[in-house]
């Protein structure tokens, strides 16, 4: 085939555990497949060295194009409140220091708020959703000398606080899709408002005429939009391992512990604090069933056996799952020594729908556990927040009683996940959830408080058309706020840019991420009223409530947000030394045993000192 020039891909997450940049491999798959010669650099394992790194890499290299993926703009941790994307954009700005090719950016953290970032990291475009097919036309154009700007879906950065978005064909060609009604949220109090001090506007570019198909109506901020369209299905994505300038799988395996598998991209459902379908899409991508198991095959046959499923949820579309499990099964009864029979299967579900016939497939597929995002057990709680596309509610308690019921007795740990601090949670309807779901015995259970609000959450929405840009509302939070938070909905900004950034800088541009946590927790009036509050008595509550002798099977919130203690991934005391003596598998797999393997890290550590001695 003949190769078009080289397209560079630039992984910047260095947290740790890590996690293989699966984004890329599939990036590279598409690329490759439309003849251009990809490379990744990855520096998730050069700490210390990334710009000797970058700097070996160019001076050697003329790319055509550098992409950029961001998978995580922060821990996504209401009290832990830290951000990566001044990592991120270290390494862009050091990227477009030693490279004159033009810098595009994706991944799902980065679709969370994408109009912002590509402003913030002053890069020229951007992908919000799958990459794959916006980025190979991309490619082609500048490959031909075509202008770029009218790649459909592409964001373009037009200059400071302007950046626009080429409409793809199919969404020009239909009607915007109605809104849905939405959770309702108390009624605001009013806090009073300081002066404004705002942030200079950037001076607004005037879009040249020769660019018809770029949008210009301010507010068009591709929301809540089906991106199945972006997605590439039905190829199955090259994994590699050892291989120079791609992904180690392998070696992300052994460090992390996990893989990742992806079966569809996109989530159909709207729960009000959930980034993903608006992020990833509100379609389904499914992708075909023998390409997503050709994958698992090459996967599991070089060494990487653990695999967690990288879908929003793996349970919705569930007749999809459900084939997928059946071909697995099929090339496993088929062959005795298919590597297949060495896959353990970690997944994320939802409630419903989960049957004995979908809990058998699991089982006889390799499943190992089963992670199940809960999040309430009220009634009340649950309507207008766990909802479909059109607002009506898909579970209830029951169903996951029933999850954790077939899933034991198929033989799979469990991992019940709930949130606490979304509008309406008082000490009695969190209490009354820490009960029931402690009386379920999953293998763990983990206890979250507040949330880190996202631009297109349909909470962040509806907080922000409630404060209006005049007021501020109650819950409303950040661990570096130094005024009440008082958020502009969309309609009142003078471009998503503007909107999106509110939630991750404040007017003077420094780090200021929002968060929620119900007003209505037992916390003092002077927390609740103030935009830095901690909610400490809530998380008391919940240390002291759940018994001494219950906390080796339940994770619980603490106010640094970053412990052993803590379901937050990101550089994890207990996490890493798990991976340092070998342990595989979802980590939650391993909590009731955290504190024996704590204690071996400790000897090993001694172990290592005295042998450098
Ligand atoms: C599975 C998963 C996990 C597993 C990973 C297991 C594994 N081995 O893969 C575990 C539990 C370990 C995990 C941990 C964390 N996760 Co996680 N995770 C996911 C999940 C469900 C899938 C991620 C994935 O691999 N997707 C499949 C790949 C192929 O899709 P993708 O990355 O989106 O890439 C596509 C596009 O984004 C785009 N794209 C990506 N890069 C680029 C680059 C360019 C140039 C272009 C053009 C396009 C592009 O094209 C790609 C192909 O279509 C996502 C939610 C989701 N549905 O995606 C959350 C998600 C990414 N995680 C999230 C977070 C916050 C974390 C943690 C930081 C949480 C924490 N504090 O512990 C850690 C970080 C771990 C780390 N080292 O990075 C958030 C990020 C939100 C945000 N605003 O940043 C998400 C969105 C969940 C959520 N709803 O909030 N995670
Ligand atoms: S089911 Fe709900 S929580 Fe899960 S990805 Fe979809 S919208 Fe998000």
């Amino acid at each position: 085939m003949e190769h078009k020039g080289l397209v560079t891909l630039v992984n910047p997450n260095q947290i740790h555990p890590p996690i293989a940049p699966y984004a890329l491999d599939v990036l590279t798959t598409a690329l490759e497949a439309a003849g251009f010669d990809t490379h990744v650099v990855d520096l998730t394992f050069h700490l210390d060295d990334w710009q000797r790194v970058l700097g070996a890499y160019f001076r050697a290299r003329r790319p055509l194009l550098v992409g950029v993926t961001c998978r995580n703009t922060d821990t996504v941790y209401a009290f832990e409140q830290r951000p990566f994307v001044d990592r991120y954009k270290a390494v862009i700005d050091e990227v477009r220091r030693l490279t004159p090719a033009p810098v595009v950016t994706g991944g799902v953290g980065f679709s969370t708020m994408p109009f912002a970032l590509v402003d913030y990291f002053g890069v020229e475009y951007g992908v919000k959703g799958p990459g794959e097919k916006i980025l190979c036309d991309l490619a082609q154009a500048l490959h031909e000398g075509r202008p770029a700007d009218r790649v459909p879906g592409l964001l373009v950065n037009r200059g400071p606080g302007h950046v626009v978005r080429v409409p793809p064909p199919a969404l020009t060609a239909r009607p915007a899709p109605a809104p849905r009604p939405r959770r309702t949220l108390p009624p605001p109090q009013p806090y009073p408002l300081p002066t404004p001090r705002q942030r200079p506007r950037p001076e607004s570019l005037p879009l040249p005429e020769s660019l018809p198909l770029l949008t210009r109506a301010p507010g068009d901020a591709g929301r809540f939009e089906g991106r199945a369209w972006q997605a590439e299905t039905e190829l199955a994505y090259v994994r590699r391992s050892g291989v120079p300038h791609k992904v180690d799988n392998l070696r992300y395996y052994r460090e992390g512990g996990l893989g990742g598998i992806l079966t569809k991209s996109g989530c159909v459902y709207r729960c009000a604090q959930c980034v993903e379908p608006d992020a990833k899409g509100t379609q389904f991508a499914r992708r075909g069933v023998h390409a997503v198991v050709d994958e698992i095959e090459s996967l599991t046959a070089q060494g990487v056996y653990d695999l967690h499923t990288t879908d929003s949820e793996f349970n919705l579309s569930i007749a999809h799952s459900k084939w997928l499990l059946r071909e697995i099964v099929r090339r496993r009864d088929a062959d005795a020594t298919s590597p297949l029979r060495r896959l353990r299967l970690w997944v994320y579900c939802q409630p419903a729908p989960f049957d004995e016939e979908f809990a058998e497939l699991l089982a006889d597929a390799g499943c190992a556990g089963v992670n199940v995002g809960t999040d309430h057990v009220r009634p009340e709680m649950l309507d207008g927040w766990k909802v479909t596309g059109k607002g009506t509610r898909y579970y209830d308690f029951a169903d996951t009683v029933r999850l954790v019921e077939l899933s034991h007795r198929h033989g799979m740990l469990t991992m019940v996940e709930a949130l606490f601090g979304m509008p309406g949670e008082t000490l009695e309807t969190m209490r009354e959830c820490v009960d029931r779901l402690m009386a379920l015995d999953a293998t763990v259970t983990g206890f979250s408080l507040g949330l880190r609000l996202f631009p297109h959450m349909d909470l962040a929405i509806s907080l922000a058309e409630q404060c209006d840009g005049v007021r501020t509302v109650p819950g409303l939070q950040s661990n570096t706020a130094t005024r009440p938070i008082v958020l502009k909905p969309l309609a009142r900004c003078s471009s998503p840019v503007e909107y999106e950034r509110q939630f991750m800088f404040d007017e003077s541009g420094d780090f200021r991420l929002v968060c929620y946590f119900s007003p209505d927790l037992p916390e003092a009036p002077g927390t609740v009223g103030s935009p830095r509050g901690i909610w400490q008595n809530s998380v008391d509550f919940l240390w002291n409530h759940i018994p001494k002798s219950e906390h080796h099977r339940v994770m619980l919130p603490t106010l640094s947000g970053s412990s052993e203690n803590d379901n937050n991934y990101a550089d994890n005391p207990f996490l890493t030394s798990l991976n340092r003596q070998g342990f595989t598998g979802a980590f939650w797999a391993h909590w009731r045993d955290r504190e024996a393997i704590m204690n071996g890290a400790d000897a090993f550590r001694e172990l290592a000192t005295e042998a450098s001695r």
